[in-house]
């Protein structure tokens, strides 16, 4: 009987991760009917999925935490630099029983369409149980790497051994002990995992398809010293991190790769070799903009592998070379370049001994040298339809039959990555457009939540029900971002940042590459202005700012 059963809300959010979760808990403070739709039987998002050996995140925890509950920010330390997912998770699940989110939550429920209705302003979305949520708002907080890719490895699905995705690990853990293990990938789960599974497994068999660069995460306790900084005026670390960059208090550099010496040069790459830290990884200001520049970082690294490696054809392998440094998410690992010492370790380079198919055995590689590989278990660490995938992954119909993922054809298109113009009421957290997987998710999504919930309570305290960007701000905004990126380096990597990680997928910039402090100047001064670029609608007409 709940075929066909309609619930009526102020908003509703889809998504339990650190954004669906914070959101709730703002919107519900400030008096609006909210319902999360969530697919996992609890809360933690991208924690919840991704439970593979290793995971962990490679944003120093002490950043990469809430700052909204000023008791919790106190209470809890992070036993590590870069906190296991078992821990961020138990953290997600402390914030959701401390603030009672459950009771606001449906898990198990995952939205299959979203339709807006012109007449009555409002979504209806329609879930896998069959029924429906109509609501006034509807939030996107599904997160940035959570559509996983579907893999395009010819044969996949033949295998018959054990298969694994990174993506969604089972929950009580895999055995490899004794076991020949394929990992397929090496972006930042692979990388993770990999060492891990070889401590395991009696062979395993990495399928690179590009290296990456990797830094040594140096794990650990948090240092005295950072730990020092943060409690001095926890208030004002976060406000650094709310105005920095990358949303983590770091230097800017000011001083050019180009203008000091060699030696100065290694010194500084050397310290970032040992501190580890995504925040303070660019030493120099035109590392990003500047081949020339990034390639003095980029033999820095190469000479690194080497050292590490002790095969010299393996250590080639694993430098990268068709991408500058930077223009790809970087990588924090714990043993991953030693890892291909051990002697069951093998690297197989998918440019001169392509996957030719899958088997019910193993996998089959070609080039100069074919070789069938036996496997009892293939792990696939291939990534992510990233930003757009679990957007689109609903069926969303805006305003005259327009649907999302046609409007997106050609790449998404939004303004401040926040909205779509034809999708009246519909925000996203992070979306395409914003500087989200550019960031420290966490300062990224607490911006946004703040931003929606102010912006729900500017209308409602207005008497208006709709808003939605103007054609002209949303094509303005996508200009901008496109031509910041074009002027640094990022594009020129085959990146998910640029939607080449999937085959088919448009190729354009996702995220905002202006940094995090600019960006929230710029929605701060786009409400200042009223709302600039949007149009705002209630029972006395609507304006356009
Ligand atoms: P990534 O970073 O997208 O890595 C996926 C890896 O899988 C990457 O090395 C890909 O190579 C490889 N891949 C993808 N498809 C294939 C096929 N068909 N054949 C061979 N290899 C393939 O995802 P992760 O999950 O590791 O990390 C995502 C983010 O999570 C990470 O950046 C952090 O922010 C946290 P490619 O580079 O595309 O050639």
């Amino acid at each position: 009987n709940t075929r066909e059963s309609v619930t009526e809300v102020d908003v509703v959010i889809v998504g339990a991760g650190f954004a669906g979760m914070y959101q709730l808990y703002r919107l519900r403070e400030a008096g609006f009917n909210t319902t999360v739709l969530e697919a996992a039987d609890d809360v933690g998002g991208t924690w919840y999925w991704n439970r593979y050996p290793g995971a962990r995140c490679d944003i120093l925890t002490v950043d990469y935490s809430y700052s909204w509950d000023p008791e919790l920010q106190k209470e809890w330390t992070w036993s590590e630099r870069y906190a296991t997912q078992p821990e961020i998770l138990r953290y997600a699940q402390t914030v959701a029983e401390k603030h009672d989110l459950r009771r606001d939550i449906r898990f198990k429920t995952r939205v299959q369409s979203a339709t807006w209705n012109e007449d009555t302003k409002r979504w209806a979305l329609l879930t896998d149980q069959g029924d429906t949520v109509s609501a006034k708002f509807y939030v996107m907080a599904t997160g940035c790497l959570s559509m996983p890719k579907v893999p395009d490895v010819p044969g996949a699905g033949q295998f018959a051994g054990e298969t694994y995705f990174t993506s969604s690990w089972p929950h009580e853990g895999v055995d490899f002990t004794g076991k020949r293990v394929a990992v397929i990938g090496t972006g930042s789960s692979g990388i993770q995992s990999i060492p891990l599974i070889a401590e395991d497994a009696e062979q395993l068999t990495v399928f690179q398809r590009t290296p990456n660069f990797s830094f040594p995460a140096h794990n650990g306790p948090v240092a005295e010293a950072r730990l020092e900084e943060y409690s001095r005026d926890v208030e004002a670390y976060r406000q650094a991190a709310r105005e920095s960059l990358i949303g983590v208090p770091a230097d800017k550099p000011t001083v050019s790769a180009m203008l000091v010496d060699e030696e100065e040069r290694i010194a500084a790459y050397e310290d970032v070799w040992k501190t580890g830290e995504l925040a303070k990884q660019i030493k120099f200001n035109d590392i990003q903009v500047n081949p020339e520049a990034n390639e003095t970082h980029r033999q820095f690294m190469h000479d690194k592998i080497r050292n590490t490696v002790n095969d010299p054809d393996v250590a080639e392998l694993l430098c990268p070379t068709n991408h500058y440094i930077f223009t790809k998410r970087p990588c924090l690992d714990t043993n991953y370049y030693q890892t291909f010492n051990l002697p069951h370790v093998r690297l197989v380079d998918l440019h001169s001994q392509p996957i030719t198919s899958i088997t019910a055995k193993g996998i089959d590689i070609g080039g100069d040298h074919p070789e069938q590989l036996e496997f009892d278990a293939v792990v696939f660490a291939t990534g992510f339809d990233a930003m757009t995938g679990a957007i689109v992954g609903v069926d969303i119909t805006g305003r005259d039959g327009a649907t999302l993922r046609s409007a997106w054809d050609e790449g998404p298109k939004t303004y401040l990555g926040l909205m779509t113009v034809d999708f009246p009421n519909l925000f996203m957290i992070t979306g395409p457009g914003s500087p989200s997987v550019l960031s420290n998710m966490m300062v990224s999504i607490e911006q946004h939540v703040d931003l929606i919930t102010d912006t729900l309570e500017h209308l409602r305290s207005n008497d208006l029900d709709t808003i939605e960007p103007t054609a002209l701000a949303q094509d303005r905004w996508m200009q901008h971002g496109n031509d910041f990126a074009d002027l640094t380096l990022l594009p020129t990597a085959n990146s998910w940042y640029m939607g080449r990680n999937v085959p088919g997928k448009p190729q354009v910039f996702l995220p905002y590459v202006g940094g995090v402090g600019r960006y929230r100047a710029i929605c701060d001064e786009m409400v200042e202005r009223d709302y600039l670029g949007f149009t705002v609608g209630g029972p006395k007409g609507s304006q356009t700012h």
